[in-house]
């Protein structure tokens, strides 16, 4: 038999192939030596620099999965929940940034966009030079979009916009936005527009003083009678299965990076618990300690198992959406439970920054919450298993 690793219990690496373990270790070396060193201060200033949206494009982490000639790799699902996994091991907030611009703002332009969009948007959104960010929230439509007041009213060669969203990563520094609306024009279904910075009618002003994700910028798209011109509408997504299409592979990511987020808090407590003694010997010699050592060992490897299983069925086109809700709603919730664990074995240190827990345990609250909170997840999975609604 093969000897047992403590932190790849289930040989996850040995079920990669080159081309994921290739991207695997790009993000790897990434994170370390670009985004570890500047966490701690962009986190405590509550700092996001647009420059890292180029760095990420300029090693091939943006729109992974989509063709070479848009600007992307061509890779594998899993090879994205690879990256994703290993960005968040640093920071949530980073990840988002990642997330967002890669499955909320260039798959749509990808999959629903026509060719023209396609060729002016992808390339620079790829490359890092754009940053783009994607508005479905509303300050009364959360966990219910299909309640949003955001309309699109008809005009000479385009649309007009109306209304507010809220809580938008990256809203403040982007340069283009994906914006969900109600069309006039088409009965009132959910519609995609691209709104560009710089159209007449549109504030992007910051949301401050976040206590979770603080190295990810949030902000606010408000909209004033923006006018966007046709040519700027998503041709080929019609109704909420548009935005839906784009959470779905966000949320694919949150599960594999949640597991990066939980893996850093995981290991920081065993390291932690070596070291440290009470009662002359090691913490880690203590019963209770490895137990919750092994619970958080356990919820990891099937955690990332899920994801990778998730993520082959992404790949082959055949993941059912309520697959994608089981593997966020798990992963997300038990690396807030680890890491909440984590910064308990710490003591006293475990509320310092330095020991990093304890701002993983506050993004983590995040995680849980946006993309489908916890509980709509639950939801989600209710409906699929009784075939009753239990949302209203
Ligand atoms: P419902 O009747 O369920 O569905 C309406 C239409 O959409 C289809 N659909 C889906 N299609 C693809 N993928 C999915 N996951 C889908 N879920 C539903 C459905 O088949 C139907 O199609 P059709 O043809 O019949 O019209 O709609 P509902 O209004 O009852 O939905 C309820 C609920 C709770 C499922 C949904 O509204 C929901 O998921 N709420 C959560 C909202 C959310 O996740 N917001 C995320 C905002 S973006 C964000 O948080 C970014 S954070 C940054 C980062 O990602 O890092
Ligand atoms: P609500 O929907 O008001 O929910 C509040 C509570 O009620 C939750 O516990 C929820 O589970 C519960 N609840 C809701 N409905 C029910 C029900 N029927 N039954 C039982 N319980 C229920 N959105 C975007 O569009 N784009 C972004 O880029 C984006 N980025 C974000 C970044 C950050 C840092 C954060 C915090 C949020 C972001 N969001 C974004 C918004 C996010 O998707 C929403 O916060 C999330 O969908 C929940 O909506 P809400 O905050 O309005 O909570």
């Amino acid at each position: 038999a093969k000897k047992f690793e403590w932190d790849d219990p289930f040989d996850l690496d040995g079920q990669l192939d080159g081309e994921e373990k290739a991207a695997q270790a790009s993000a790897r070396s990434f994170a370390r030596d670009i985004l570890l060193p500047r966490v701690m201060v962009d986190y405590r200033d509550e700092r996001f620099d647009r420059g890292l949206i180029a760095e990420m494009g300029a090693v091939g982490l943006l729109g992974l999965c989509l063709p070479r000639e848009y600007g992307g790799a061509g890779l594998s699902h899993v090879s994205y929940g690879l990256v994703t996994r290993e960005i968040e091991r640093v920071d949530s907030g980073y990840r988002t940034a990642l997330s967002v611009q890669s499955s909320l703002v260039m798959h749509p332009i990808y999959a629903y966009g026509d060719e023209d969009q396609r060729r002016k948007f992808l390339p620079r959104l790829a490359s890092g030079e754009w940053i783009g960010s994607f508005g479905l929230t509303e300050p009364d439509s959360g966990s219910d979009p299909q309640s949003m007041l955001t309309t699109a009213e008809p005009i000479q060669g385009g649309y007009r916009l109306h209304g507010v969203k809220t809580w938008i990563t990256n809203s403040p520094v982007a340069d283009i936005f994906i914006v969900w609306a109600k069309s006039q024009a088409h009965d009132g279904a959910i519609r995609g527009f691209i709104l560009e910075r710089g159209m007449r009618g549109l504030e992007t002003p910051a949301i401050r003083n976040k206590l979770s994700l603080r190295a990810s910028i949030t902000g606010e798209i408000v909209m004033n009678g923006v006018e966007a011109p046709e040519a700027n509408l998503l041709p080929r997504a019609s109704g909420l299965k548009g935005p839906f299409g784009c959470l779905n592979l966000a949320r694919f990511g949150i599960a594999w990076g949640a597991m990066g987020a939980a893996e850093f808090c995981f290991q920081a407590a065993r390291r932690y618990t070596l070291e440290r003694k009470q009662f002359g010997r090691p913490l880690a010699a203590n019963q209770l300690i490895q137990k919750k050592l092994a619970d958080m060992e356990t919820e990891i490897a099937l955690g990332l198992q899920g994801a990778l299983r998730v993520g082959r069925l992404v790949d082959q086109g055949r993941a059912p959406h309520e697959a994608v809700s089981l593997i966020k709603r798990n992963n997300s919730g038990k690396a807030l439970d680890i890491a909440r664990a984590a910064r308990d074995m710490h003591g006293a240190n475990g509320i310092s920054a330095e020991f990093h827990v304890m701002r993983h345990l506050a993004n983590l609250e995040t995680v849980n919450t946006y993309e489908g909170t916890h509980d709509v997840h639950a939801l989600i999975l209710g409906r699929a298993i009784t075939g009753l609604l239990a949302f209203c």
